[in-house]
């Protein structure tokens, strides 16, 4: 299979006078319909864990790569020229252990000049004129790779303007090429993905995302389902087309969903499992798509129920169970939302489940019915012995206490209006209290102390609304904010799904590192486009040293 991309293809077709056909839409892209796939006839690809190069400074010291390669994402579907970490779209799993620190470095130097995609240069962070303070060169192909979730310094975050070209031009923010993770907080599964300003989109959708674990003793004493029995799902979405390629509109739409489910890096996967318990480390990797999952028995039977005990970090305060005869039915995840389960399939011996989404797209918060209402397929084994399963049962599993953020310690309460208004292009552009990424730092809390949040969004589509740094509370939604949250999104959490007229309150606590650090709408398409501010942890005098962490209780 050719490197050479149809992009690629297409420019150089465009300067010999063939035309390229162009889709100019603004608002939700239906332009391009991949080709028909057969649902369910690969297995689920589980991410190999990546082992450590070696050490550094008593850290273990990971260097991964950043490469354009192909790899085949449907036996019916030509090879997809991706871009991934080390040769793999989804990325390996690196692993930390709370309290160890660790050390990362990403080598993009393979990776082409020229992007994958077309790059739109109405977009924000595309120019050298975009960036306040810098006249050096922006080249179109750019990573940097933000850890998601960590509590981490702000040289080591991995943000917007710390991109890193091949050849080695760095964007204004570039601090330094090793990001120290001193994995100080909770047990967690999340993400590392590029972060590149105005062209995140691109790049995560051309692969770059991988997940990220914390493992702790806390959480090994649970005698949860392990080794092959605990399964990371990375649920994304692409278009395709017919030769393989990655489908991707050439100009920029605020909002953008691919018309085939990808998880783990295969089209329409099954998993084959045994009737027993299984652990799944579920993340919504998709760049905008806001996905709501259910079980459905082929047999039109019963199904398992599924049993919460995590959100984005640490545990919930208790298992929530999801499905039809709980009071929560589903499991529902906005982009970059991740949750952590246990299924027990030992009852179903046999059978056939099909993981539905009835998530619409944009996503509105009323759930009615997808496009994509089909993601992947478990089918559990009939062996003749029954496993031996010695893992705890879920039903009445006792969660290690969470140090709670005390919310009457909050002494500041800010107000985030989230907004859509047009550009000067007439592109839809979303905005958090009416400013762009680049204008002035307002919002500064000081170290160590907590605030609430009120994120009100007055558009029609919902925001799945990230802030880096830190983890939060949820304490209310709503149309005034009073609402109780869901039981499984109440604590934990770094991104919090905000409905259209809802506004939701957060409660933060700013305990560890000062600097600079964004907030931002994690539809990575709002993301590039201005919806994104930074805040800024200070001291007293505002310009105090970087405080060192302390470790946490769980
Ligand atoms: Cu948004």
């Amino acid at each position: 299979m050719s490197k050479i991309s149809r992009r690629r293809l297409l420019k150089a077709g465009t300067a010999l006078g063939i035309a390229g056909s162009i889709s100019h839409s603004i608002g939700k892209t239906t332009a391009q319909s991949s080709p028909a796939l057969e649902k369910y006839v690969q297995p689920l690809p589980i991410p190999a864990v990546r082992d450590p190069d070696g050490k550094r400074k008593g850290a273990e010291y990971h260097e991964v790569s950043v490469t354009e390669f192909t790899q085949n994402l449907h036996p019916d579907l030509p090879d997809t020229t991706v871009w991934g970490f080390d040769g793999s779209f989804p990325g390996p799993i690196i692993e930390g252990r709370r309290n160890q620190h660790l050390k990362v470095r990403y080598d993009n130097s393979q990776l082409p000049s020229d992007h994958l995609f077309d790059v739109d240069e109405r977009i924000r962070g595309t120019k050298p004129e975009d960036y306040p303070q810098y006249d050096g060169p922006v080249p179109e192909a750019r990573t940097v790779t933000h850890f998601h979730g960590l509590n981490i310094e702000h040289a080591s975050d991995g943000q917007a303007t710390m991109w890193k070209s091949p050849d080695g031009i760095t964007g204004p923010g570039f601090v330094k090429h090793v990001h120290d993770i001193p994995n100080r907080q909770s047990r967690c599964t999340t993400t590392y993905h590029d972060h590149a300003l105005g062209i995140s989109r691109l790049n995560v959708y051309a692969g770059l995302a991988g997940f990220y674990f914390i493992r702790s003793q806390v959480e090994e004493n649970l005698n949860l389902p392990s080794g092959e029995y605990e399964i990371p799902l990375m649920l994304q979405d692409r278009s395709f087309n017919e030769d393989g390629s990655l489908y991707y509109p050439d100009s920029f739409v605020a909002n953008f969903a691919g018309d085939t489910a990808v998880v783990n890096g295969a089209v329409w996967p099954y998993l084959e499992v045994e009737p027993r318990r299984y652990r799944f480390r579920c993340i919504n990797q998709a760049n905008g798509r806001t996905f709501n999952l259910h079980l459905k028995n082929e047999s039109g039977t019963a199904v398992p129920t599924l049993y919460q005990f995590a959100a984005d970090h640490g545990f919930l305060k208790s298992v929530v169970p999801l499905g039809p005869e709980h009071t929560l039915k589903s499991l529902l995840l906005s982009p970059f939302e991740r949750a952590d389960i246990i299924v027990d399939f030992s009852e179903y011996a046999g059978e056939t489940f099909t993981v539905t989404n009835t998530a619409e797209f944009p996503f509105e918060g009323k759930n009615e019915g997808s496009d994509l209402p089909e993601v992947f397929q478990i089918r559990v084994a009939d062996p003749n012995t029954k496993p031996k399963d010695t893992s705890a049962d879920p039903a009445d599993l006792a969660l290690p206490p969470n140090s709670d953020i005390n919310k009457n310690a909050a002494r500041t309460t800010r107000h985030m209006v989230l907004s859509m208004t047009m550009d000067k292009y007439g592109l839809p552009l979303h905005l958090i209290n009416h400013s762009r990424f680049f204008e002035e730092t307002t919002v500064k809390p000081q170290l160590d102390t907590t605030e609430i949040w009120e994120l009100e969004n007055t558009t029609h589509h919902a925001h799945p609304i990230h802030l880096h740094l830190v983890d939060f509370s949820v304490i209310g939604r709503g149309p005034n904010g009073t609402k109780e949250p869901a039981p499984n999104e109440q604590i934990g959490k770094d991104v919090v799904r905000v409905n259209p007229g809802e506004t939701v309150r957060i409660l933060v606590k700013f305990g560890d590192f000062t600097g600079k650090f964004p907030f931002h709408c994690h539809i990575l398409e709002h993301e590039d486009h201005e919806m994104m501010r930074p805040f800024e942890v200070v001291t007293g005098n505002e310009n105090g040293p970087s405080r060192k962490s302390r470790p946490q209780k769980n």
